[in-house]
């Protein structure tokens, strides 16, 4: 009988430890990918999207874009495309509140707004973005991503200032990746 007990301890531990793991493993969290293109609809990196208590966390890996800092935003349709016509098609920043353009702005940002990242000589960027201003599915009243026309994210040719209406300065869109939930 001790026997028996013993094992019975064992398979508990056992079933305990894979809801620990379960609960922890990153498989778990809730996930959105995006595979950027360039004007020429060539493909120039990607983007993992990871649902955080308080916000978003944005991995970006991207390459073949011309050095110097951009701006990159999220806009509010989930499609590029256009690349012909400039990436057009994606729209306004992600912006439910309707709030002024900025990180800076006094009365910002709209929920689109991200830190301008910067390319190397190389082409290259490999860096992780955080927003507290989206949610991939709405948690807490964010703006969602994952919404009915989705979302995109577009980089441009110039940095953003962060305060200049409506883009920060930012001008044309040079880059684009649709955000789709992760499987
Ligand atoms: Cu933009």
């Amino acid at each position: 009988m001790r026997g028996l007990a013993a094992l019975i301890a064992v398979v508990a531990l056992a079933g305990l430890g894979f809801a620990l793991a379960a609960a922890l493993a990153p498989d778990m969290q809730d996930r959105a990918t995006a595979d950027f293109i360039n004007l020429d609809g060539d493909p120039v990196g990607s983007a993992t999207l990871t649902e955080a208590p308080g916000g978003v966390l944005i991995e970006l890996a991207l390459h073949g874009l011309p050095p110097g800092a951009r701006a990159i935003h999220i806009h509010g349709t989930g499609t590029c495309a256009d690349p012909d016509e400039g990436f057009v098609a994606s729209g306004g920043h992600l912006n439910p509140g309707g709030h002024p353009h900025g990180l800076m702005h006094p009365e910002g940002p709209d929920a689109g707004d991200l830190p301008n990242i910067v390319v190397g000589d190389d082409g290259r960027v490999a860096v992780e973005l955080f927003s507290h201003l989206v949610s991939l599915r709405g948690a807490e009243g964010r703006a969602t991503i994952l919404d009915e026309d989705g979302a995109a994210f577009v980089i441009h040719e110039n940095r953003d200032d962060h305060l200049t209406q409506p883009i920060g300065g930012a001008g044309a869109r040079i880059a684009c990746g649709v955000i789709r939930a992760a499987d």
